[in-house]
């Protein structure tokens, strides 16, 4: 069976119903070029090994679903709501301020699938379905259905939404006629690399330009192990020293590289109906997450991203940005007068100084640099002596070490 151009239309006004933004499809056939393994190789990939584990399957859909000739390629809007204080919001990813649109989106996903099986006569074996998780490369194949094309910042950036969609793909073994990728000069053609890296980019380089630690080592190929994304979501240990200063005021994922883009300019705030705010997380103070115990963690992030990096991992970030503070003062409360600026130092001091001897050893160490970044080493050296004696990981005795020898 073969799916006509007016029957996709209209399915795709359905999928619009559901919640998405964005519904193109696209052929499937095995990706002709080797970036992905090109990228693993260069050790790009940091420490997700699950990636080099699965390239035959991301150049290959049909190892993924055997017989599936087309792609759904899904799109929500996550731009959240102006707020006066926009920049508190720049703390956070903005991904992060919903429920995890893992949960949320798959729903929308699921919803689609029913609509397959019931419109299409297909059975539950005919599709496959995945909100970021799979083995799929979803922005070369949001790329190839039209939906956009990928910046040289690596993202799938929208005409109509900017860097501001979440993806999400269902391969399915249905013959559906395609939608055309873009093309250069507002024209859609099916010739061309439907794919190329930058397309509607020009001469700008703005993210490159921008990314604070150089992250983004060629047009569209981001270095895992220096961004900050990676670092402060993905890495479970301790962050490289010389990526922590310029990691600056972001606590939990970056979107540096995506505000600066000149195509943002056409997004408008998304619909949400399938994402859920949880915009409350932005107002929380330095202090009140330096001080944060598990129960009120757990409470804060329920169902929410930042809910698989632990406390632990919080309080890690936490403590880059309360080393960050002097370079910054961005975390510092709003309208606070200069008068009051020690007394909130001694707090956010006293804070680090308890987590210089929290159960965990990776938390340890970035208390002890964020401690030798806010104050003189030798007043620093003084407040953690006696912690310091009592001191035996490696790990954070080298973080000692280090500071003695600057
Ligand atoms: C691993 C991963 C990361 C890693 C690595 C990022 C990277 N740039 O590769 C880290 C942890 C750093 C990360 C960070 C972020 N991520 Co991420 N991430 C992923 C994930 C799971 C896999 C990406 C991947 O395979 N990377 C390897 C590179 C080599 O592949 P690629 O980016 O797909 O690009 C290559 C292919 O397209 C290939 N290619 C070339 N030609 C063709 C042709 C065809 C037909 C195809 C299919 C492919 C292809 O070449 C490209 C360049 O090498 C995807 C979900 C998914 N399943 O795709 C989400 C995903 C890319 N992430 C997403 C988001 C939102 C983010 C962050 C913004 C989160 C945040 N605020 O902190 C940042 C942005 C950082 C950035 N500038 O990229 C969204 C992006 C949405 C969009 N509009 O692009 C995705 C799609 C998740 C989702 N379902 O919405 N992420
Ligand atoms: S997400 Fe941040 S650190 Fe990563 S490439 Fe973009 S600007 Fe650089
Ligand atoms: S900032 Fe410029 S170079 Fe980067 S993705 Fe946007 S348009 Fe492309």
């Amino acid at each position: 069976m073969r799916l006509g151009s007016e029957e996709r239309d209209s399915f795709r006004k359905e999928l619009f119903e559901l919640g998405f933004d964005e519904a193109r499809f696209t052929t499937l056939e095995p990706i002709s070029n080797t970036r992905l393994q090109e990228w693993v190789e260069l050790g790009y990939h940091a420490d997700m090994e699950w990636l080099r584990n699965s390239i035959e399957k991301r150049q290959n859909p049909d190892l993924v679903l055997e017989g599936a000739c087309s792609a759904i390629m899904l799109g929500v809007n996550y731009l959240p709501p102006e707020r006066e204080d926009a920049s508190k919001q720049k703390r956070w990813g903005k991904y992060s301020l919903y429920l995890d649109y893992h949960d949320t989106v798959l729903k929308g996903v699921k919803a689609a699938g029913a609509l397959l099986q019931e419109k299409f006569d297909l059975g539950p074996r005919d599709y496959r379905y995945y909100v970021d998780t799979g083995p799929v490369m979803e922005r070369g194949w949001s790329a190839a259905s039209g939906m956009g094309w990928q910046g040289k910042n690596g993202m799938l950036i929208s005409k109509t939404h900017g860097n501001w969609l979440l993806l999400a793909t269902i391969l399915v073994r249905l013959d559906i006629e395609p939608d055309l990728p873009l093309r250069k000069k507002n024209t859609e053609t099916r010739s061309g690399d439907r794919t190329e890296l930058g397309l509607l980019c020009g001469k700008c380089t703005r993210c490159m330009d921008a990314c604070p630690t150089n992250a983004i080592a060629q047009p569209g190929m981001i270095n895992a192990n220096r961004c900050i994304s990676y670092q402060t979501i993905e890495n479970k240990g301790i962050i490289p020293r010389e990526l922590r200063k310029p990691i600056g005021t972001r606590i939990f994922g970056c979107d540096i590289c995506l505000d600066i883009c000149p195509w943002n300019r056409f997004a408008k705030e998304g619909r949400q109906m399938l994402l859920a705010q949880r915009y409350g997380v932005v107002d929380l103070s330095l202090l009140e997450i330096l001080r944060m115990d598990m129960e009120t963690f757990r409470e804060t992030f329920r169902k929410m991203p930042v809910k698989r990096l632990k406390l632990r991992g919080l309080l890690r970030n936490a403590c880059i940005v309360a080393g960050n503070l002097r370079d910054d003062k961005e975390w510092l409360p709003a309208g606070m007068e200069e008068s009051e600026e020690n007394a909130f130092y001694t707090s956010v001091t006293e804070a680090l100084k308890d987590l210089a001897s929290h159960d965990e050893s990776m938390v340890r160490v970035h208390a002890v640099w964020a401690l030798y970044r806010l104050m003189d080493g030798v007043r620093a050296a003084e407040l953690l002596a006696d912690i310091r004696a009592n001191e035996s990981d490696a790990t954070v005795l080298e973080e000692y070490a280090y500071w003695a020898a600057c």
